[in-house]
């Protein structure tokens, strides 16, 4: 019988190139056919063929109290019950703000916008605005979104389909993008010695999740922090991923670490279009209309979404929430690896908060040159083990997989019932 999956994917393709809206959901690095939801609830989602999955992505973070939370749906319908947006400013954009600027106290001045990619874009443009100057540093497997000046040896979607540059990105644009090797402060200290004056910003994910969990190292982040004040340089923690998710203060509050710019997203919009960019008020100041530095957008700060990430931002903050979610996942992560060992699979993993990385290799890496040593193909035939089995975990071997509130222990229980028989499947040679 054809899969209705397989149907949609066939129709999508004749209207949208790849049949997908995100690269990353095509299925091109794993193989097979995506599977189209119909709808989720808590840790599940359904597929077109009525399929029940344990879902490991969580759209990729956002659903971190779990999908359709009833205060989360509630406060949407009553939000759009009383219009969808107005393109004027509203009280819930000003509690929003508030919330962030208390959660993230290196966050004192903060802006809405639409999307993770228009945070980071943004606030990369305040930095060059603020200094005068052109050069930003990034690191190689980090990802930030698609603005041309950061699809320069990106992660996520262009390290999976190993296009870490993008076409299209100009020669004059690229050529202000310098990548440096994540986990190399002496590197990064080099550059900063030669190129001091013309750097500004370095922009990295304190907890890297777009090349699977990498974390960073403190001496790291703290020679960046030396450098970027020695130097005069910006400092962008780029947390749309790790904020709200590795802990209530996001890494920063883990490193104890305090950026001058902070990039959200993903959790502050619980499922809908809220992401954020804020820091430092004398660097923001900077930002039209009080400077001259533009940024704009229709949809910025929208009613209904800032609704669900209000919301979201109040469930989060339960006592005991980070605790729960830490264990779940550690408990998920510690289970797969005994159901690796005992299976005789050489295999690791490893979590931060309710984020979490899976390896086939014996040690957990620290380098992306460690982590493109990692078994792909065994990631591949572990993932399709996985899915037939109803769990689903991230489409490919350079993403790293999210915990929701609802993942209880009967949820992760089966998780690694479902990994103990996977991990006994025949493992094919690496390609
Ligand atoms: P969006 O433009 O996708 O909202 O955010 C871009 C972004 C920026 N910074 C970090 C650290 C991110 O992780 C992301 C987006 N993450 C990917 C997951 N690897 C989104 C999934 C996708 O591209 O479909």
């Amino acid at each position: 019988m054809t899969s209705n999956n397989d149907t949609l994917f066939t129709r999508a393709q004749r209207t949208t190139p790849g049949g997908v809206n995100s690269p990353v959901r095509a299925f091109r690095s794993v193989g097979g056919t995506p599977r189209f939801i119909t709808h989720a609830a808590g840790p599940y989602f359904w597929d077109a063929d009525g399929k029940r999955y344990i879902d490991y992505i969580g759209s990729w973070g956002p659903a971190i109290v779990g999908h359709a939370h009833p205060a989360v749906i509630q406060a949407v319908q009553e939000a759009a019950a009383r219009g969808l947006s107005f393109g004027a400013p509203t009280e819930g954009e000003i509690e929003m703000a508030e919330e962030i600027c208390r959660l993230v106290p290196s966050i004192e001045q903060v802006r809405l916008v639409s999307s993770g990619t228009e945070a980071a874009m943004s606030a990369l443009r305040l930095a060059r605005g603020a200094t005068g100057r052109d050069k930003i540093v990034k690191f190689e497997g980090c990802y930030h979104g698609h603005a041309d000046s950061l699809l320069v040896k990106a992660g996520s979607g262009l390290l999976t389909f190993g296009n870490p540059t993008s076409a299209g990105v100009p020669e004059d644009f690229a050529k202000h993008t310098l990548v440096l090797d994540y986990n190399n402060p002496q590197q990064l200290e080099d550059l900063f010695n030669q190129a001091g004056g013309s750097i500004a910003c370095v922009i990295v994910e304190p907890v890297a999740g777009n090349m699977n969990l990498l974390r960073a190292t403190p001496e790291f982040l703290q020679a960046m922090r030396r450098l970027c004040s020695r130097h005069g340089a910006v400092l962008i923690f780029d947390e749309v991923m790790s904020g709200f998710r590795v802990a209530l203060g996001g890494a920063q509050s883990l490193y104890q670490i305090t950026p001058d710019l902070t990039v959200l997203g993903k959790v502050i919009g619980g499922g809908l279009p809220v992401a954020a960019f804020g820091g430092r008020a004398e660097l923001m100041r900077h930002l039209a209309p009080l400077g001259s530095v533009y940024q704009a957008g229709t949809l910025s700060g929208n009613p209904v979404a800032v609704a669900a990430g209000l919301t979201t931002l109040k469930l989060i903050q339960a006592a005991g929430f980070y605790e729960a979610l830490g264990a779940q996942t550690m408990k998920l992560v510690q289970g797969l690896t005994g159901a690796a060992r005992e299976a005789g699979v050489t295999f690791s993993a490893d979590a931060v908060g309710g984020m979490f990385g899976l390896y086939f290799a014996a040690d957990v890496p620290d380098t992306y040159t460690a982590m493109m040593a990692c078994g792909k193909s065994r990631f591949n035939a572990f993932f399709h083990a996985m899915l037939d089995a109803g769990v689903y975990l991230a489409p490919s071997a350079f993403e790293a997989g999210f915990v929701s509130a609802q993942h209880d222990d009967a949820v992760i229980d089966a998780t690694i019932a479902a990994a103990r028989q996977a991990f006994s499947r025949p493992a094919q040679t690496e390609s």
